[in-house]
Order: structure tokens, then C-alpha cells, then sequence
């Protein structure tokens, strides 16, 4: 009575159905609130929140699908499928840019929608993707259908060769351009290097210098199936270093290891944009394609989170993380941690975590018999 009596004072009032939820949502001022929540007719009153929309996909590769997952997929699926369901925060990267240091980016490629652009090439060097690695890592970064971030920004920056090779002190000035555009830009700014070779302290500190200007600097583990901790930047602490594994959750038996490995990705049989065309698509596998999806998931979290610092990404990017999910690791100081996409303070978490203790106190209520209002 008495919440019936308030109710016919408030604006914008919403009756719902009984047999789903028995309770009205109403705009009220604080003292037709304060009467409410004293009535003994009124199991409790809570705000009206927003609640955000996700994005999901139902065409994803198997890598995107496992990054917001916390269980291993079905048995007997098809890595050469793109049927996949892929759930992630409706932000999507948006607002964050990303360089891509490595072999460039065929920014033509229907799946970047637009948002890639060449930035830099050295002397001599196409304007272009001439190797394919650069735009197969940049899809899985930001592509429409095969990447993590959708809404983010990409920048290539063409330091490898057509034969995907190059220097130590190429990649060093591929960095220190990402670095000055970065500091123009004035953005959350991740670099991708899903490159490496052998320890260098040069190629260390420039990585190191990225992420003391605040940069997110993802870099692959690497494909000798050894220490990670003699390759560079793999072996750079600031670094985030990332390993790779399948679609049965084994660490993949190429992928580096060791206590310089922060996290593993999907890395094996990774379906992204092929470079014969602005249609074509390849599958590759490798720590290369694991790095992406970090630097995807480092996009997303970045857009979610536009003040957070490169050692609070990478905390996050482990808390996240799903630990002993993995299978076959390769040493005992090799972290068991596989990346995960799902921030529990917006997006699908809040949604699921909402709905349930929602559904909880309605189960209670009804018990009770109760009116409930909702403000
Ligand atoms: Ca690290």
C-alpha cells in the first residue's frame, strides 16, 4: 500500500509483470525513497544502472573464440573453421592505436574497414606488404571478422623485408617511430612486435624507452622452441612476452618458454588476412600470431581503461589470465597462464554478473512475497 500510494506520486513509473519480477522501477525523490525502503511492504530498493552491450561475433577463428573463453573448446573442433563465437567488451580498441612493426600492412584489405594506414618504411623498402606477416598479425590485432579489437587503430611501420627479414637497428628505428607518433598523438599506444632474434641490449633498451613513455609493448616469445630469455626484445622485462598454444590447449612445441613468458595466446593455425588480395585470407601459425592476440586484448583493456599504465596492463593482462589451463609446458619457471578477454567491471561480465544476482533476489523475494521498486 504504502508503495503503491509513493508510486502514484513518482514520474516515468514502470510496472512489471508479476510472474517475472514483482516490483515497479520509478523515478523518485529521496524522500518518497527514504518511505520506501521503511516500509515493511518493500523487500528493498536499488538504483537503475546502465548496462552495457557487448560485442559478439559468430563467425570468429578458434584464437578469438579461446580469448574469451574460460574453458578449453569442444572436442573434435575444426581450427580451419570460421564458425566460432567470439564475446567481447563493445569498445573494442576504440581509440587506442596500434603499431605494427613488421613486414607492413595491406591497408587495402576489406577486414581493417579503414582503419590501417602505412606510416613508415625503411630506404628501400615497399610501402606495402610484400611478405604477408604484417597484415596477417595486423587482422588478428583489429580485422572485422578475424581480430580482437575491431574499433582500434592500426599503424604499419615496415622494418622486415619481402623475405621477412631485417636489422636490429631497423627494428630499433621502426620503435623510435612509433614512439614519436605516439607522443603526437597523445593516445593509448600499443607497439606489436611479433619479431625477434638474438639477445641485443640496444633492441632491449629501445623497448624498454617505449614503455617508460607509456606505451604497451607486446613482443613474441619466439619459434626455437628454447629460453625465451637469450631472444630480443622477448627477454626485455617490460616487455610483454607472449607464448604460444593450440586449439587443445597444449603449448604449441615450437613456441620459446621460460620465466620471460608473461602469457600464452592462441598461436596455431590462426586465420587472418592473406595479402594476394583485398579478400584473401591464410592461415599461419607461430608465436607471431599469439603476440596479436595480445596486443588485440591490450587494445580492447586500453580502451576500457584509457589511464592505465604499461605495468598495470600487464598485471592485468596476468590477472585476467586463466591459470592451469595449459598442457605440455616446457619447463617448470614457464608460467601456466593463457590470455582471457573478459573485464569484470563492464561488458559481458557486468551484464552476467548483474543478471544473476538479480535473478538470486527475485527468487527471494517472491518467497517473501514482497513489493519491490527499483529508483
Ligand atoms: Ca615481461
Amino acid at each position: 500500500m504504502v508503495a503503491e500510494s509513493t508510486a502514484s506520486d513518482a514520474t516515468s513509473v514502470l510496472s512489471f509483470n508479476q510472474t517475472v519480477f514483482d516490483g515497479y522501477s520509478a523515478e523518485l525523490d529521496d524522500d518518497c525513497v527514504a518511505k520506501l525502503i521503511a516500509s515493511a511492504d518493500v523487500a528493498w530498493v536499488e538504483e537503475d544502472a546502465v548496462v552495457r552491450i557487448s560485442g559478439s561475433q559468430t563467425n570468429a577463428p578458434w584464437g578469438l573464440s579461446r580469448l574469451s573463453s574460460t574453458t578449453t573448446l569442444p572436442a573434435n573442433s575444426n581450427v580451419n573453421s570460421l564458425t566460432f563465437d567470439y564475446t567481447f567488451n563493445d569498445e573494442a580498441g576504440s581509440g587506442v592505436d596500434v603499431y605494427v612493426i613488421d613486414t607492413g600492412i595491406r591497408v587495402t584489405h576489406q577486414d581493417y574497414q579503414g582503419r590501417a594506414e602505412m606510416i613508415f618504411s625503411l630506404p628501400g623498402l615497399a610501402k606495402t606488404d610484400d611478405n604477408g606477416h604484417g597484415s596477417h598479425v595486423s587482422g588478428t590485432i583489429a580485422g572485422n571478422i578475424f581480430g580482437v579489437a575491431k574499433k582500434a587503430s592500426l599503424f604499419g611501420i615496415k622494418v622486415m623485408d619481402a623475405d621477412g627479414s631485417g636489422s636490429t637497428s631497423g627494428i630499433i628505428q621502426g620503435i623510435q617511430v612509433a614512439m614519436q607518433a605516439a607522443a603526437q598523438s597523445n593516445r593509448p599506444s600499443v607497439i606489436n612486435m611479433s619479431i625477434g632474434g638474438a639477445g641485443s641490449r640496444a633492441l632491449d633498451s629501445a623497448a624498454t624507452a617505449a614503455v617508460n613513455a607509456g606505451m604497451f609493448v607486446v613482443v613474441a616469445a619466439g619459434n626455437d622452441a628454447v629460453d625465451a630469455g637469450n631472444d630480443s626484445p622477448a627477454r626485455a622485462p617490460a616487455a610483454i612476452t607472449v607464448g604460444a598454444m593450440n586449439i587443445v590447449d597444449r603449448v604449441s612445441t615450437f613456441s620459446n618458454f621460460g620465466a620471460s613468458v608473461d602469457i600464452f595466446a592462441p598461436g596455431e593455425d590462426i586465420i587472418s588476412c592473406g595479402i594476394t588480395s583485398d579478400t584473401d585470407v591464410a592461415s599461419l601459425s607461430g608465436t607471431s600470431m599469439a603476440t596479436p592476440h595480445i596486443a588485440g586484448l591490450v587494445a580492447l583493456l586500453a580502451s576500457q581503461q584509457p589511464d592505465i599504465t604499461p605495468a598495470g596492463m600487464s598485471d592485468l593482462i596476468k590477472s585476467l589470465g586463466t591459470s592451469n589451463a595449459l598442457r605440455g609446458l616446457p619447463s617448470r619457471d614457464t608460467v601456466n597462464l593463457l590470455a582471457q578477454n573478459l573485464l569484470p567491471d563492464s561488458g559481458l561480465a557486468t551484464t552476467s554478473t548483474s543478471l544473476i544476482s538479480t535473478t538470486a533476489a527475485v527468487t527471494t523475494k517472491t518467497a517473501e512475497n514482497a513489493t519491490t521498486t527499483l529508483n
